[in-house]
């Protein structure tokens, strides 16, 4: 890792917001590209704090600074990642996090970068309910929409399976594309519920949703 990255992965793995914004506004100075900062030093770090929050080394409080450094990162690099977008347009997309669930960070990189490569993005935000879902989708008048939904429990996840169940008992399936992300989220696991991509990043899940929405 570049000595750029691994300061940006420090800085939230530290829990030192000041540090990550003044890192993000170095490294795009720097000329180096926003999704690389974000993908390659950013998350790293956060990658870092999940797993020490698992082994018990991390507690609570110290993940929420690490997230409110990644998010105030986020702040300065999503118009930076927008900028990309041109005039395409590649379809209608609503984003939301699953019920239950507030894990918000890679559902709005994810929405940042679909809306960065043509999409129109509708942000639902997070604990979002199926019911509401399937309103939006009904209200949109769209012929296609892509649901780009995250879980990152695995207890939120268990909803995608019953939205999928609701969307077939709505009789929408035609009209809805369903891409599934978060760290728990497989490809076995959208197998089984019968939705139609996931993806490991923003990066990823830009041509996932290129590919099922074409
Ligand atoms: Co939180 N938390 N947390 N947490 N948290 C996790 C998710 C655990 C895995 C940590 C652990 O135990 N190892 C765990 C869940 C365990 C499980 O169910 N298996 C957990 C838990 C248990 C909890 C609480 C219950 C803790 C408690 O209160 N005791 C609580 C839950 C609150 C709730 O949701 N009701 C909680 C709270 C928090 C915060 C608030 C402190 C904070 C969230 C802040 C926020 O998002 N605004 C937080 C965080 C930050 C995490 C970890 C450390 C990092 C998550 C993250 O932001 N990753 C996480 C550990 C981990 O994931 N390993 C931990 C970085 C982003 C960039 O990655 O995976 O979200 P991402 O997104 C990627 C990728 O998945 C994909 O692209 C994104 C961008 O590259 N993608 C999609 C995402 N969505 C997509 C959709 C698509 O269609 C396609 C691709």
């Amino acid at each position: 890792m570049s000595d750029i990255f691994k300061d940006l992965a420090n800085a939230v793995m530290t829990q030192n917001v000041n540090g990550t914004i003044e890192k993000t506004k170095e490294a795009l100075a720097k000329g180096t590209a926003p999704l690389d900062i974000v993908q390659k030093g950013l998350a790293e770090g956060m990658k870092v704090v999940g797993d020490k929050f698992e082994a018990g080394e991390l507690f609570l409080p110290q993940i929420m600074m690490s997230a409110k450094a990644m998010n105030s990162a986020m702040e300065i690099l999503g118009p930076e990642l927008a900028k990309s977008g041109g005039g395409v347009n590649a379809g209608f997309a609503l984003s939301f996090v699953q019920e239950g669930d507030i894990h918000d960070i890679g559902n709005r990189l994810v929405s940042t970068m679909l809306g960065a490569n043509g999409f129109t993005v509708k942000v639902l935000g997070v604990d979002v309910a199926n019911t509401l879902i399937i309103e939006e989708v009904k209200k949109s008048g769209a012929d296609k929409v892509l649901l780009v939904g995250s879980a990152l429990m695995t207890t939120s996840m268990l909803g995608q399976k019953d939205l999928m169940a609701l969307i077939e008992e709505e009789g929408i399936r035609s009209k809805v594309k369903c891409m599934f992300g978060g760290a728990p989220v497989s490809q076995a696991w959208i197998k089984e519920i019968g939705a139609d991509g996931t993806a490991e990043n923003a990066a990823a899940a830009v041509l996932v949703a290129k590919k099922i929405m074409s």
